[in-house]
């Protein structure tokens, strides 16, 4: 899709500094901490990494050891995250990851992974957590003659990294679109404390500048490279997400009609993954106007919204579309930088905005338990699927906090109501709404029994309804302590049932 990279490097210094992906990864060390760019399979270095992957194989043959540190905005493709599984490389992973091979290392123990919330990426790398940032690899549009940068499809933490890397790498990459120019908006935050507050009054303010900057004599090698995003497609919404997304579009209906939201709704946020797409997709038809969105992954059912009018605009950090997404985004790419923003995710995910601006969140989950305490990111405790990501920036500081999921998982083997989550990542605390397939149990105002009540009858299937009625009805009976009911020696049996026998079926 792009235009060759006639005119992508328009400073004479940095055209100076041109070479190969190999010659650039050479410039990596083993132990080096290197920030990458990359949020949800878009904006990452596509030719850096691979020859990254093979510098370190190479060394694993001759029986030399080489790992790095990977610190990304958030996850990112085969080419990066996959290539340097794949080779054994990644010493140290954060904050936020979804490739298979990844995760089988991060779950088989040869990488140490630290799930971060992604609000909280740069500010940690500012703080010191992480030690220093010897490296930057970071992807771009194009580079202008004063040597300010065009993000390409991801802002994420690139503004942090390239201000805090002791040297950085630049990926340029023709086969981003130069129409990208504009839409982004790159405001500092990530410096410690005492910080300002953020002058973002509405979703669609613009308060920094479109590109991206550093001291360019840090830059030590710049890429040319021609190659697209992941681009991801989406499973099209079958019947459980069509059930999902009807419940949350009534529930929202009768929240306006209540009075305790505008009929615009408020700034709506989105997670990853196919049910959160289609119940955005589901939004569509809800009947809904002028909406606006304040999110950090912008997917194809968000896109038709603003596509079709239904969202006036929306600010995200991220453009995580599929191949058709791409396509309807390049036709209309000058609609769309109208109406889009992509912000740092300092910006895109701040706790404060989110209070402030009063968002509706909706995200996935693995499973939720009886009292509203939710598990995003582990099976059965111990193995972790992608990382919290932004979904507890969202939901501790939402306006409202919903979770959507199908009310069983693998076939029906597997309860995603439990009477104890294995792993919390969003305590009963912060939780509003669960919505299944079942049904939606509102548990606004509600004591933790009189939310197990809900969730149970609402959202647990018929298979399982029984079963969490039971185990309530026990706990209720012999629990010593009469506020949250617990079997302790039950509580997460049915997780141990599903390990030992493929079921969580008694
Ligand atoms: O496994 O792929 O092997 O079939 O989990 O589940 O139902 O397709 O749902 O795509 O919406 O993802 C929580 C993972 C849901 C996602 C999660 C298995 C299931 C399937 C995916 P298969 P579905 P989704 C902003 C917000 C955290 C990050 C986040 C997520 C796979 O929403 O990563 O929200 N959230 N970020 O079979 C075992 C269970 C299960 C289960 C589902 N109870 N036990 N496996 N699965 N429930 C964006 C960013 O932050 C970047």
């Amino acid at each position: 899709m792009g235009d060759g990279m006639t005119n992508r490097i328009g400073h004479a210094g940095l055209a100076g500094r041109r070479m190969s992906a190999e010659d650039a990864a050479g410039l990596i060390q083993p132990g080096m901490t290197v920030g990458m760019s990359g949020f949800t399979g878009a904006g990452y270095p596509k030719l850096v990494p691979p020859a990254l992957a093979k510098r370190i194989a190479a060394a694993h043959e001759r029986g030399d050891e080489f790992g790095v540190r990977v610190l990304t905005g958030a996850s990112t493709a085969p080419e990066l995250d996959g290539e340097l599984a794949r080779a054994g490389g990644v010493a140290f992973r954060m904050p936020y990851q979804s490739d298979p091979d990844m995760r089988k290392c991060i779950n088989g123990g040869e990488s140490e992974y630290m799930d971060v919330h992604l609000s909280h990426v740069a500010p940690q790398v500012y703080a010191g957590n992480y030690g220093k940032m010897d490296m930057a690899v970071i992807e771009v549009t194009a580079i202008l003659p004063d040597g300010g940068m065009v993000p390409s499809t991801a802002v994420g933490t690139n503004e942090a990294w390239l201000d805090v890397a002791d040297k950085v790498i630049i990926e340029v990459n023709a086969n981003q679109p130069m129409d990208l120019e504009g839409m982004h908006d790159i405001y500092f935050t990530s410096r410690p404390p005492p910080r300002d507050p953020i002058p973002l009054r509405h979703t669609g303010d613009r308060i920094g500048e479109p590109y991206l900057r550093c001291d360019l004599s840090k830059v030590v090698a710049v890429v040319e490279c021609d190659l697209p995003d992941r681009m991801s497609s989406f499973t099209p919404a079958d019947e459980t997400s069509k059930r999902i997304a009807g419940h949350l579009i009534d529930f929202l209906h009768h929240e306006v009609k209540m009075g305790r939201l505008p009929e615009n709704l408020l700034p709506i946020q989105s997670g990853v993954g196919n049910i959160a797409n289609a119940v955005l997709a589901g939004l569509k038809e809800g009947g809904f106007s002028n909406l606006t969105a304040f999110t950090e992954v912008l997917q194809d059912g968000l896109l038709e919204l603003v596509g079709g009018g239904t969202v006036t605009v929306a600010s995200a950090t991220a453009l995580s579309l599929s191949p058709e997404g791409v396509k309807e985004f390049l036709d209309n790419i000058m609609l769309y930088r109208d109406k889009i923003i992509l912000r740092p995710q300092a910006v895109s995910n701040h706790p404060e905005l989110i209070r402030r601006l009063g968002c509706i969140a909706m995200n996935g989950l693995v499973e939720a338990d009886i009292y509203g305490n939710v598990n995003s990111t582990h099976v059965a405790g111990s193995s972790v699927i992608n990382g919290i990501g932004g979904s507890g920036d969202f939901t501790r500081n939402a306006y409202l906090s919903c979770f959507v999921t199908p009310s069983t998982a693998k076939n029906g083997d597997i309860s995603c109501i439990v009477p104890m989550v294995s792993h919390v990542d969003h305590t009963e605390h912060d939780v509003s709404v669960v919505v299944t397939d079942q049904g939606l149990a509102d548990l606004r105002g509600l004591s933790p029994k009189q939310r197990a009540r809900a969730v149970i009858s609402n959202c647990a299937h018929p298979s399982y309804r029984p079963m969490l009625e039971d185990y309530f009805d026990r706990a209720c009976r012999t629990s010593k302590g009469k506020h949250t009911p617990h079997l302790l020696a039950e509580a997460t049996s049915w997780h141990q049932r599903f390990l030992d026998t493929g079921s969580m079926k008694s």
